[in-house]
């Protein structure tokens, strides 16, 4: 029987069941924020159900988190394949959770075959894929292919004040004998497999998709400044309000970006005011703006636009706007996509070619290595929210091509 054949979709879906209990949410979703305690518990228990396969866990100094199978050539660059554990904080089962849960059934099915592949295959969850704690995100993708330094990233705090840099002390303390290796190194290829996120695969009938490229993103943080006031005596004329500058500038932004097309895709959702209090004018409000679009010289031009969009609405409020993301639209390489397509072939599976309108870790690896991920199909596309649902036949159909994908390229 092939590796693929050894895929347990039953334990595949148990696992997800039981690591959906870790941040829990009453609305039978997840909160599993980068670094929490939450985030450790699923940690702890992937290493428990990795154990009885030989696999050896490490991480290193951005807390991504790896599961080794070692190779018949110990010394060749690995194949790694894997996703995130965090998750937004009303998120669902699935999202990041599948990519890891269906590396990890891989590799189990090529232990259970008795199938060691020539390069090691190491599994891997990446540290805040999801920048809703720390923003922004795909911190530990972005660190370990050089394209964000680690030193930016550590002094990020939370809503609470806790820095990266203190989440990853309680991350050590919590796994204090896990081997640490060096930030970034050589990797033969990377493949992610992860739900869709939208509503294609689901509407068109496959279980499998092959995932062409995925979208531009651009993600700021705006910061308004004006003065607080008591909200019966101060004069409307002399306010500095902070929040009526912020929801000006947000507005004005969604005129301006407004894509009737519905291509261009404008997030603000975050806002934080202070002191946010109901009889004081506010005197901070700060805002995140995510704009997204497939098409670089559209992204470039709209991007452009936002911090002068904000100047002009600021009053009599000053504004200071940072850009954190700035990732380009990519398309994966023909050749990886190939090979997953092949493997599914191989299977007697249908697949179907789309791009991701959402990110992923994959958007970092692409610059290290051929890259390429695997999408199966959700209920209604739906995600980021706690009603996400997949089915455990599509889920096994994914896992079983990526189980085919991996011994293909780790045998090379
Ligand atoms: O925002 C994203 O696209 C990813 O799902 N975190
Ligand atoms: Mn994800
Ligand atoms: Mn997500």
């Amino acid at each position: 029987m092939s590796v693929a054949g050894h895929v347990s979709r039953e334990r595949l879906w148990e696992r997800h069941m039981l690591l959906a209990r870790h941040g829990a949410t009453p609305a039978d979703g997840v909160n599993r924020q980068a670094l929490s305690a939450e985030e450790i518990a699923a940690r702890r228990e992937l290493i428990e159900w990795s154990q009885p396969l030989r696999l050896a866990p490490s991480t290193d100094a951005v807390g991504n988190f790896f599961l080794r199978m070692e190779g018949r050539d110990k010394e060749a660059a690995p194949v790694l394949t894997g996703s995130h554990l965090d998750s937004q904080p009303t998120g669902g089962k699935f999202d990041g959770v599948y990519g890891v849960l269906a590396a990890l059934e891989a590799v189990q099915a090529m232990r259970d075959s008795g199938h060691t592949p020539r390069r090691p295959i190491e599994i891997v969850a990446w540290m805040n894929e999801e920048g809703s704690r720390f923003a922004p995100g795909m911190m530990g993708s972005a660190a370990f292919a050089g394209a964000a330094p680690l030193a930016g990233m550590l002094p990020v705090r939370d809503a609470n004040g806790v820095s990266v840099e203190q989440g990853l002390a309680q991350l050590k303390a919590a796994f204090p004998s896990l081997p640490e290796r060096e930030l970034g190194r050589p990797v033969a290829a990377y493949v992610e497999a992860h739900i869709e996120q939208g509503p294609v695969l689901e509407k068109e009938s496959f279980s499998v998709g092959v995932v062409t490229g995925i979208q531009g993103k651009r993600t700021y943080r705006v910061a308004v400044a004006g003065e607080e006031a008591h909200a019966g005596t101060s004069q409307r004329r002399d306010r500095k309000d902070a929040l009526l500058a912020a929801t000006a500038m947000i507005q004005a932004l969604a005129r301006a970006l407004h894509d009737e097309q519905d291509i261009v895709k404008f997030t603000v959702g975050r806002l934080d005011v202070k002191p946010n209090a109901p009889s004081v004018v506010a005197g901070q409000a700060v805002f995140s703006v995510d704009l997204r679009h497939p098409d670089e010289v559209t992204l470039r031009a709209l991007g452009d636009r936002v911090p002068e969009i904000c100047r002009a609405n600021a009053g009599r409020c000053a504004v200071k706007l940072e850009e954190l993301v700035t990732a380009w639209p990519l398309e994966f390489p023909a050749s990886m996509r190939d090979e997953i397509r092949r493997a599914a072939t191989r299977l007697g599976l249908r697949t179907m070619d789309l791009p991701s309108a959402a990110g992923h870790d994959a958007r970092y690896l692409h610059y290290v290595c051929p890259s390429g991920m695997i999408f199966v199909p959700c209920k209604d596309g739906i995600s980021h929210n706690e009603a996400e649902s997949a089915t455990p036949e599509d889920l096994y159909d994914g896992a079983r091509v990526l189980a085919e994908t991996l011994v293909a390229l780790a045998d090379r």
